[in-house]
């Protein structure tokens, strides 16, 4: 079986704010595995597509125009158990109500300026994965993983 990914992205506000290092460290320092990283100027219509499930929510539109807005550090991660993980390493979605150590609770204070996405299923993280890098991810051997794992 394939293994799990999640799809991991500073959003704009992230890279404008130079917290891009602080972020990756975190899901490096954690054991997962990088697969694909690229700076990325978002197309419209990847933006909409990403995020097609909240088309009908009033800040939609206000959502999509951020996420274009500058370039985003997108990633893919791996590893066991990546998805809800990752999640808690980025914390609830409104800064405010996030626990401290977590990404948006120590970087963030508004909703629309969060700083960062990780996928919400291994369903979104394998779409989500095919939407940012058409071009496909690396596989490589971690050679460190006889340490992290028994
Ligand atoms: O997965 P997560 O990013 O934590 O939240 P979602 O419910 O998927 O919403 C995606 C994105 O939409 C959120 O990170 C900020 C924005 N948003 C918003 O601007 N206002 C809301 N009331 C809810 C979400
Ligand atoms: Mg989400």
């Amino acid at each position: 079986v394939r293994a799990e990914i999640s799809y991991v992205m500073v959003k704009p506000d992230g890279v404008q704010r130079g917290l891009v290092g602080d972020i990756i460290s975190r899901f490096e320092r954690k054991g997962f595995k990088l697969v694909g990283l690229k700076l990325y100027q978002t197309p419209k219509d990847v933006a909409e597509e990403h995020y097609k499930e909240l088309s009908s929510k009033p800040f939609y539109g206000k959502l999509v125009e951020y996420i274009v807005s500058g370039p985003v550090v997108a990633m893919v991660w791996e590893g066991a158990g990546v998805v809800a993980s990752a999640r808690k390493i980025i914390g609830a979605t409104n800064p405010l109500a996030a626990e401290p150590g977590t990404i948006r609770g120590d970087f963030a204070i508004e909703v629309g300026r969060n700083i960062v996405h990780g996928s919400d299923s291994v369903e979104n993280g394998e779409r989500e994965t095919a939407l940012w890098f058409p071009e496909g991810v690396q596989s490589w051997d971690q050679t460190m993983t006889p340490w992290l794992k028994e």
